[in-house]
């Protein structure tokens, strides 16, 4: 290589971190939006809808297979435009209940946009698989720009997301055709994790039925609120304070 060609790959390389570096950003605004979101929820409903989440950034390398099997154009803005995976977010969830109450939070807020929904949970892949996939844009505010990025969100009971993962490795490990009969005992176990799913939500609904019959019984804690893991104490006068201002209007 010359000294230009050398010059125009380190220029390339330049771009491509810069391009990428956006969609770190916009990794990190929506870990923090679901943070807030699953310590809000921990708090107000007592149990976490969010078993586990992991994300990742598409590898270069991954990005490329992509556009060159959809027979796209490899370039920056073709990347924009076509591949809207590079920040992928899967997120596992406790009942499939808290899979669409999750996804509802995420799309009310005002800053993100839904750009696709496939639902697998209502409308099973033939293969059995089943998750909720959203694409969204996120706002990401660098110093001279803001750009609106694509985010995908996988999300899915513990149930789906074990099933997934397990399907998943047994196409990686085989190099041929999956024979029928498998194929067949693959789908059967997608419907055992549905049937899971659907008992476990039953018992989750009756457990949070029983709880909130012991909250209307149990007003002791009243006057206390915690706040960052700190227990604080609040003036009855201050509560009926509020209350009165409340009825008034
Ligand atoms: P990776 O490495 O997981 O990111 P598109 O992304 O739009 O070109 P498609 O198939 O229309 O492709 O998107 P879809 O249906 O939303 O699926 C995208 C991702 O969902 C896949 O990513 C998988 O992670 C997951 N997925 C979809 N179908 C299955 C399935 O049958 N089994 C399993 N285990 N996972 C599935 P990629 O692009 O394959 O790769």
């Amino acid at each position: 290589m010359n000294e230009q060609q050398i010059e125009n790959m380190r220029k390339a390389r330049n771009d491509m971190t810069r391009f990428l570096m956006t969609y770190k950003f916009a990794l990190d605004e929506m870990n923090t939006k679901l943070m807030i979101l699953k310590e809000e929820f921990q708090h107000f409903h007592d149990y976490n809808p969010i078993e586990h989440i992991k994300s990742r950034i598409k590898s270069p390398e991954s990005i490329y297979k992509k556009l060159i099997r959809k027979k796209l154009p490899v370039t920056l803005d073709s990347i924009q435009k076509n591949i809207h995976d590079i920040v992928g977010f899967r997120i596992v969830c406790s009942f499939s209940s808290d899979i669409y109450l999750l996804s509802e939070m995420i799309q009310n807020q005002k800053d993100i946009t839904l750009v696709t929904c496939k639902d697998y949970i209502k409308h099973p892949k033939p293969n059995g698989y089943q998750s909720l996939h959203l694409i969204v844009t996120v706002p990401v505010y660098m110093s001279d720009r803001e750009e609106h990025v694509h985010v995908e969100l996988q999300i899915r009971t513990v149930a789906m997301d074990f099933w997934a993962s397990l399907e998943h490795k047994i196409y990686y490990k085989y190099s041929k055709a999956i024979p029928e009969n498998l194929l067949a005992e693959l789908k059967e176990t997608a419907k055992i994790a549905n049937d899971l799913d659907n008992r476990m939500e039953k018992l989750h609904r009756a457990v949070q039925h029983i709880k909130e019959q012991d909250m209307q019984e149990n007003e002791d804690d009243m006057n206390m609120v915690n706040i960052n893991e700190e227990r604080f104490h609040l003036p009855m006068s201050m509560l009926q304070s509020f209350v009165s201002k409340e009825e008034d209007e």
